[in-house]
């Protein structure tokens, strides 16, 4: 399914650009990428991204465009659509909206009034902006409940989410994370909603590819409203996606266009197209299986090198280390780390004192290390560097060999296209 393609630099007319875009392919080729929302596309995907469906404007859906010229485009776009619903076994599906936060913008539209009350998980218990963050849309627009994990367990507490359900008479909830590593119970969520006669949005875009692959239960049977994105697990382009059952598929496809967005991205979508197709292959459950298998790993020896991780592990893709026991920040870390090669992002800790542009903790994600080979072995030897890098504050002969590792670790696993 993977094909060989290089970036076509000598091809670019802007010798800046060019320049900076090979610096960017000589980035991404020698550093360890644990930015769990990142991955690496196929040649493929990246040659569809590049396509000359950049130039087609068409506004409207299949069949019913504001522009002609679109017979084609049509038909990439039903592709997308029909191996969507495939992919997840979905009544609908809206390939259109041009991010996951476009996507999340549409199903409120679809689904609520201005002022309404909506649930959310709290941002720094591991929730995303547009599940009701004050300095988002979401927050402003709508009235937001946050919930959170317990502060034992660092696990969402369904018991506190139905008494603030009860309690708050929500319109809709919203399950789903960016920074939470255990299994999300949808099942439960929907019996919350139900209880309050509330609708459930399930955000999966950090899990969608292990949804996909089926080792993590999917939200489809459960939530009226699914979105995601498409870059993250999913290993295709950047983009978002909508699924639904056939009953609320004119509200969304509405609230999408004309709702929030004008022309799709249909050189995005002839992508997106090709990642539901390679995520339907037998190989991506292996991907998927490696990827879980190395996050498991790294959260081993990052315990065993003494880190706390919050809720004490992980069941999917993701790992938060939480620092405060080693006296040092997750802005300092993430800093720490970029300049041997490591990619993390700082990353508030549930009740977290510091705030999120400093952080308590890192994110650490296997979805793009695993793409380019790395394994268990890998894992734990970059756990170990990570700790020997923090435990080294301002150590210049620990960054230096630690810097050559990397370096080594990046050129022993190309990232094939
Ligand atoms: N910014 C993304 C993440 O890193 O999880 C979410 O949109």
């Amino acid at each position: 399914m993977r094909i060989e393609a290089t970036l076509p630099a000598a091809q670019y007319y802007d010798e800046e650009v060019s320049r900076l875009l090979d610096l960017e392919a000589k980035r991404q080729s020698d550093t360890i990428n644990l930015i769990a929302s990142e991955n690496h596309v196929s040649g493929a995907i990246l040659k569809a991204q590049g396509s000359l469906a950049t130039d087609k404007y068409a506004e409207g859906y299949p069949g019913r465009r504001y522009y002609s010229g679109c017979a084609h485009i049509d038909a990439i776009e039903n592709l997308a659509i029909a191996r969507a619903k495939k992919l997840f076994d979905a009544e609908h599906a809206n390939v259109q909206p041009h991010s996951g936060s476009q996507a999340n913008m549409a199903a409120y539209l679809a689904l609520l009034g201005h002022g309404d009350v909506v649930m959310g998980l709290n941002l720094s218990h591991g929730g995303h902006l547009t599940h009701g963050a004050q300095v988002n849309f979401s927050g402003k627009w709508y009235k937001f409940v946050s919930y959170g994990v317990d502060s034992k367990t660092e696990m969402l507490d369904y018991d506190e989410i139905e008494r603030l359900a009860l309690q708050h008479k929500p319109k809709l909830i919203v399950a789903g994370a960016s920074a939470y590593s255990r299994t999300i119970d949808f099942e439960r969520f929907r019996y919350i909603a139900d209880k309050v006669d509330a609708k459930l949005l399930a955000d999966m875009a950090h899990i969608a590819g292990i949804v996909a692959a089926g080792l993590h239960l999917s939200p489809l049977p459960h939530a009226h409203v699914v979105t995601s994105t498409t870059q993250k697990t999913l290993r295709g382009p950047r983009g978002g996606l909508i699924l639904c059952h056939e009953e609320l598929s004119s509200a969304i496809d509405a609230a999408v266009f004309p709702g929030v967005q004008g022309g799709p991205l249909m050189h995005s979508i002839a992508a997106k197209a090709i990642c539901f197709l390679e995520a339907g292959q037998p190989e991506f459950v292996s991907y998927q299986q490696s990827v879980l298998r190395n996050a498991r790993a790294l959260a081993l020896k990052l315990q065993e090198c003494g880190l706390r991780l919050v809720s004490g592990g992980t069941d999917n893709h993701l790992v938060i280390a939480d620092l405060s026991s080693i006296g040092i920040n997750g802005k300092e870390a993430e800093e720490m780390l970029e300049a041997v090669g490591i990619l993390v992002n700082k990353e508030s800790i549930p009740f977290d004192p510091k705030p999120p542009y400093i952080a308590s903790g890192i994110r650490l994600g296997t979805p793009a290390v695993t793409t380019r080979g790395f394994g268990v072995e890998e894992m734990r030897r970059v756990a170990s560097l990570i700790f020997e890098v923090l435990h080294h504050t301002g150590d210049k002969l620990v960054s230096k060999q630690v810097r050559e590792e990397v370096k080594e670790m990046c050129q022993c696993f190309p990232i094939r296209r």
